[in-house]
């Protein structure tokens, strides 16, 4: 029985259970975001984090701007700590949302209390861990126990956060049917990882690949970004994420038959997605798509794009976890790194 990676891999496959109970949090508080997204007139909405929550600040933001029709942007809390000129608006009320698996990461906490010391709006806080700092720092603090992980690579934390963003946002859009309908990820994240599976490993265990891409827009753009940093964290792999048409203009340069590009593609913006990897294909790449139909990897879910969103995850870590195992390493402990950044003050 393989042990490497054990903690990492329990993660990855237990994540759809941990979005039921991600969902019962968001009910719960349905009233409490309600009343703290209503109150007040926004005149800015920041979403922030660090590495992997960092990530999810883009994606979130960018789900927040689609649902509510309000302007919102994805910044690292180091940013916000220590470039608050370029990161604020100088006048009126904002709304800070940092989200953190440990809670205890220091620039986001440093960015919150700065927020919170100079009286700059709203703050909702996102974290995993109960009785963590960041869980007492907000107006409102959501805690998400089931994304809790013993490895260092976010896997189950990230889309447990994630769902309970997509809940935060239907509420705060007034879009409550939405709400209703997010109750069916479950079901097909479990047999999204039951039938891909095999095709996850493929790709991960491929070690005639030697650089791999994600590319994603809108919202996925996030995601791709994520995908990439377990790539590098588990796997030490050569890695990163595009805006589709973006990788047209400079990064195509470097494809050769070593890559794979995997593409996470949407159904809005599907053919000309689809024509920038069939170029890629022809550079002697070997792409991998993932989607809701039509995709390597469909989902078929006939869910909300916002609701599905959250599916392109699972198959992408369990490529970099597979990876890192072909590659003869341990994907619960990369190279390097802790799995919360303390800095002494
Ligand atoms: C954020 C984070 C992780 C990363 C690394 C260090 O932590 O950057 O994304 O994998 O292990 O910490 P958190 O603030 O979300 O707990």
């Amino acid at each position: 029985m393989e042990t490497r990676g054990r903690y990492t891999r329990e993660e990855i496959y237990s994540q759809p259970e941990s979005w039921k109970d991600a969902y019962e949090v968001i009910i719960t508080n349905k009233k409490a975001i309600q009343d703290t997204l209503l109150f007040h007139d926004q005149q800015q909405v920041l979403f922030t984090g660090c590495g992997s929550t960092y990530h999810l600040a883009c994606t979130a933001a960018a789900i927040f701007q689609e649902m509510t029709g309000l302007e919102a942007k994805g910044i690292p809390a180091s940013e916000l700590w220590l470039s608050p000129k370029s990161s604020y608006i100088s006048k009126g009320h904002i709304l800070l949302i940092a989200i953190s698996r440990s809670g205890e990461t220091t620039e986001t906490l440093q960015a919150c209390k700065a927020f919170t010391a100079n009286n700059r709006g709203s703050l909702i806080t996102f974290a995993c861990y109960p009785q963590s700092t960041l869980t007492q720092l907000g107006s409102l603090n959501l805690v998400f126990p089931s994304g809790m992980e013993k490895s260092i690579a976010q896997t189950r934390a990230f889309t447990t956060l994630l769902l309970g963003v997509v809940g935060l946002c239907a509420i705060g859009s007034n879009q409550l049917e939405i709400l209703d309908k997010m109750t069916a990820i479950s079901t097909v994240g479990r047999n999204l990882l039951i039938k891909f599976y095999s095709t996850a490993e493929t790709n991960g265990k491929n070690l005639g690949i030697d650089q791999i891409y994600f590319l994603g827009s809108g919202p996925r753009y996030g995601l791709a970004c994520e995908l990439a940093l377990k790539m590098k964290e588990m796997s030490l792999t050569h890695s990163e994420a595009f805006h589709f048409l973006e990788f047209r203009h400079g990064p195509k340069a470097i494809v050769n038959r070593k890559t794979l590009m995997v593409g996470l593609v949407s159904e809005h913006n599907f053919g000309h997605e689809f024509k920038v990897l069939e170029e890629i294909k022809e550079l002697g790449a070997q792409v991998l798509t993932i989607g809701e139909k039509g995709t390597d990897i469909s989902f078929n879910s006939g869910l909300e794009e916002v609701i599905r969103n959250i599916l392109y995850l699972p198959i992408g870590q369990m490529m970099a976890y597979e990876r890192s195992i072909a590659k003869g390493l341990d994907p619960d402990h990369p190279n390097n790194l802790d799995s919360v950044v303390k800095l002494s003050e």
